[in-house]
């Protein structure tokens, strides 16, 4: 038993290397150079996007929190009693904590997330503060076809999909991942998701770099995690951290923005950066209710409410299947 453990976290490196790799080689080659934003999240992004979520300027953590914390009994209503919640993309438990506590006696919490640490921390979470709900978790990438355990049965499904996360997806591909969570969820199933919405970009810049310098750091750390991981001989100081609007496609942008000419070598390859040349790592999507509408019926979605702040910076939409 003490052997194998090792040799299965082994083959996790492997599989995690041989992944961030092939992105890694295709998206440098790209005359846009690019990388995932998914790989921002090892452990040290996962704590630094915890601090993000902190900072003043990140207003959507905290603007979703209170959304959810005032609507819990009207999302538990339209719920009933016995339903199950499933987190797409466990977090920290915290919002999903929020929801159940608004749910007449619900089933069941099933978070979904690649990440074993992140599922523990939610499971946790939640089952400190919910401790008669069973805690469900399944190991698994969301934005790919997954089973809901069978221990579900029959239970209304309630998916939960919040942090503005399907931001980070292009409205292409967040209409696939909708529709394919109708199908996962099933019949009779609701969909609690959370969407930033567009606003004035002196708020916006700010919120992706922040005085701080924390999402900076975040940023930065997709390429130590590089070297790190895959051996690549990115030096950090030479690359500086650019948040800035896309006003065509309604998001901001991350980039890394190469701060002199360099040649940086991965596996055996070299890739020439110019002064000023960008890596494009991240897109956080902005909508406005119109567009959020055609989202959720080009997906199958029905809206029965939805909610937002006094500010109108972020909302809160209450869909059927
Ligand atoms: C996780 N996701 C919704 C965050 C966002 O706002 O797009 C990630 C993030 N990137 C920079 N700051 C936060």
């Amino acid at each position: 038993h003490a052997r194998k453990k090792p040799q299965r976290h082994a083959k996790a490196d492997d599989a995690e290397r041989s992944a961030l790799l092939a992105d890694a080689l295709r998206g440098l080659a790209a005359p846009q150079k690019a990388l995932p934003c998914k790989w921002l999240y090892d452990e040290a992004g996962a704590a630094l996007f915890g601090e993000i979520t902190r900072l003043p300027e990140y207003y959507p953590t905290r603007t979703e929190r209170r959304i959810l914390q005032d609507r819990a009994a009207e999302i538990g209503t339209a719920a009933g009693p016995g339903a199950a919640v499933v987190e797409f993309g466990s977090g920290d438990g915290e919002k999903a904590a929020i929801l159940l506590g608004g749910m007449p006696n619900p089933a069941a919490y099933v978070p979904v997330d690649i990440a074993p640490a992140w599922l523990d921390e939610a499971s946790r979470k939640v089952a400190a503060v919910h401790p008669r709900v069973p805690v469900l978790p399944v190991l698994a990438d969301f934005s790919r076809p997954f089973a809901l355990p069978r221990a579900l049965g029959a239970a209304r499904r309630v998916g939960f999909f919040p942090g503005s996360t399907i931001g980070n997806f292009t409205p292409s591909e967040a209409s696939t991942f909708l529709e394919r969570a109708r199908r996962t969820l099933g019949d009779r199933a609701l969909l609690v998701l959370g969407a930033d919405l567009i606003k004035d970009r002196d708020v916006l810049i700010p919120a992706y770099d922040d005085a701080a310098g924390i999402t900076a750091r975040f940023n930065l750390n997709l390429l130590a995690r590089l070297n790190r991981v895959c051996g690549a001989d990115f030096d950090l100081a030479a690359f500086r951290h650019c948040a800035k609007w896309n006003d065509a496609e309604d998001r901001i942008e991350m980039h890394l923005i190469a701060r002199c000419s360099q040649t940086v070598t991965l596996a055996g390859r070299r890739f020439h950066l110019a002064a000023g040349e960008s890596i494009h790592t991240e897109n956080s999507h902005k909508y406005d209710p119109e567009k959020l509408g055609r989202l959720f019926a080009a997906s199958g979605w029905v809206i029965l409410a939805s909610w937002t702040d006094p500010d109108r910076l972020f909302s809160v939409g209450l869909l059927h299947a």
